[in-house]
């Protein structure tokens, strides 16, 4: 069945960035595969999209961290959703903000499965549709920390700068295929990543973001829009994107 709308599947798509990338793409009349681990803010945000913009969504429960679940719910989809024109890879977490010394190992794990592993299963199955079908665009949230390490963020920082190194690696093997690998790093942004990050204490999560005015989720999906929506023969390697107040990891102006 020929389809009438581009299609995006965005992981990590039940908060923050994913989510607003979701709405800005259906919005411009995309049909949107969203997945996450939330079957609730799934089927919410399903509705919304459905019911305000008219498109088709496909929603799909899993976690990025089982292998198994990932291809398994993946390779299942009906064909017509398989013609997958951006692959936005989004579901990403950071986990403790301790003394590399100090930090737990559990959170490593939690780290490196998500954000590492995670995106390469559901890159290895999307970018073989892509293949399959002739064109597609995998467009991987990194971030600042995967281009600077900052105190307390070894891990996640390891995450993203692996997350910069597979964009490059994919973009090279990818190439003869005409499918295009956009990196986005993004310094501070407003979502539920702190309160993920310090593990629900809002305190903490909400000091963050004092003091100045930070990026927010749609900055980003504006980011995402942008690189997906170029003429066929440019790719946007990368986007570095931060807010006024913020130069980079270590430079960030606030009011006291
Ligand atoms: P949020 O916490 O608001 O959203 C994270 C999303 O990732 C949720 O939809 C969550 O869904 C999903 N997710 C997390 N773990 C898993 C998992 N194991 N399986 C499936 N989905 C998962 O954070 P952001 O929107 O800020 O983060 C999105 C991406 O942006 C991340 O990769 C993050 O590293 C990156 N980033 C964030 C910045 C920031 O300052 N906020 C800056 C730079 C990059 P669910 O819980 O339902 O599974
Ligand atoms: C999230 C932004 O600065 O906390 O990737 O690493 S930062």
């Amino acid at each position: 069945m020929a389809k009438e709308r581009k299609i995006i599947l965005i992981t990590g798509a039940t908060a923050g960035i994913g989510e607003a990338i979701a709405l800005l793409f259906a919005q411009n009349n995309w049909d949107i595969i969203i997945t996450g681990r939330r079957q609730e803010r799934l089927n919410k945000l399903q509705q919304r999209l459905e019911k305000e913009h008219g498109v088709a969504v496909l929603s799909l429960c899993f976690d990025v961290r089982d292998r198994e679940a990932t291809e398994l719910q993946l390779q299942e989809i009906p064909a017509h959703w398989k013609q997958i024109d951006v692959l936005a890879n989004n579901a990403g977490l950071a986990m403790g903000r301790d003394k590399f010394q100090d930090s737990l190992v559990d959170d490593w794990e939690v780290m490196l499965d998500t954000n590492v592993k995670g995106l390469l299963y559901v890159s290895k199955v999307v970018s073989n549709f892509m293949i399959e079908n002739g064109y597609g665009h995998i467009i991987n949230i990194s971030s600042i920390a995967g281009k600077q390490v900052y105190a307390m963020g070894h891990v996640y920082c390891a995450t993203k700068h692996a997350v910069d190194a597979l964009s490059k690696g994919m973009r090279i093997d990818l190439l003869a295929h005409g499918i295009r690998v956009t990196s986005i790093n993004p310094g501070a942004v407003e979502t539920e990543f702190s309160i993920v990050r310090y593990k629900g204490d809002l305190e903490k999560a909400n000091k963050v973001y004092e003091g100045f005015i930070p990026l927010y989720a749609a900055d980003i999906a504006d980011n995402v829009y942008y690189a997906a929506t170029r003429p066929p023969h440019v790719n946007i390697n990368e986007i570095i994107v931060t807010c006024l107040t913020q130069a980079d990891a270590f430079n960030k102006i606030k009011s006291s």
